[in-house]
Parts: C-alpha cells; sequence; structure tokens
C-alpha cells in the first residue's frame, strides 16, 4: 500500500515537471525537418501536441505578436494560456513560462545549433522573453 502511494506520488510529480499534458498548438512549414524534431521533444516532454502546417509563417508570427528580430522556424502558442513560444525551446523554459502567466511569449531566435530539435543541448542555450531580456538558460 505504501509503495503503492509512492508510486502514485511520483507519478503526479512526473507530470507536474514535465509539460503536465499542458495541450499546444505548433505552426510550421510543411518541409520543416527541425521543426519536427522539436515537436518530438514536447511530446517526449509531456506536452500533448497538435501541429498545422501553414505556408504563411510570418503572417502567423504577426498575429501571434513575435518580434521580428526573435522569428526562427515555427511558432507555438499554449491552447490555455495563449503564451507563444517562438523556435527551439527547451520544455524547461516552457514550463517555467506556464508558471509566469504575466509573459507574454518567450524565443530561441534563429536556429541555435543547442537546441531541441537542432542538436545537443550543452546547458549554454538562452531563451529570451518578447522584451529581448533573457528568461531561462538551458
Ligand atoms: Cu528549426
Amino acid at each position: 500500500m505504501k509503495k503503492l502511494l509512492i508510486t502514485a506520488l511520483l507519478a503526479a510529480t512526473y507530470s507536474l515537471a514535465y509539460g503536465a499534458g499542458e495541450a499546444v498548438t505548433v505552426y510550421k512549414d510543411k518541409n520543416c525537418g527541425c521543426c519536427d524534431g522539436w515537436v518530438k521533444h514536447l511530446q517526449e516532454s509531456g506536452f500533448k501536441v497538435k501541429a498545422v502546417n501553414s505556408d504563411d509563417m510570418s503572417a502567423i508570427k504577426k498575429r501571434y505578436g513575435v518580434p521580428e528580430s526573435m522569428n526562427s522556424c515555427h511558432t507555438a502558442v499554449l491552447d490555455k494560456s495563449g503564451q507563444v513560444i517562438e523556435g527551439h525551446v527547451p520544455a524547461a523554459a516552457i514550463n517555467k513560462l506556464i508558471a509566469r502567466p504575466g509573459v507574454k511569449g518567450v524565443a530561441v531566435p534563429g536556429m541555435a545549433a543547442n537546441s531541441p530539435g537542432m542538436g545537443k543541448m550543452d546547458g549554454n542555450l538562452i531563451t529570451y522573453d518578447f522584451a529581448g531580456k533573457s528568461f531561462s538558460k538551458d
């Protein structure tokens, strides 16, 4: 009985730490391979991902208020909060974003080689908020 309880507690902690089944819609170009890599990273981290292919990503970025200087390949929106995620942002930084509803959006500009979906993470990947301030280092 005690063991069962511990297992249940661990499972609860796990889902809290990893996306908690948050639904996220990812807008991407259908030919984007690294976008698919990032979608996989989100799924493995416990997010429920809906991927939507778009031929006009710049319109999507404008619609969700992504600063032009921070543009990357894909744009994602958290279904519940409406917070925006631009580019190869790691799941840990997204969880931090969810915990801070006052932050409108975060971005990893461009195509960082040390980001999920692109390459091996090295602890030096900076995620910025849309005001340009450093938000997370993973
Ligand atoms: Cu990319």
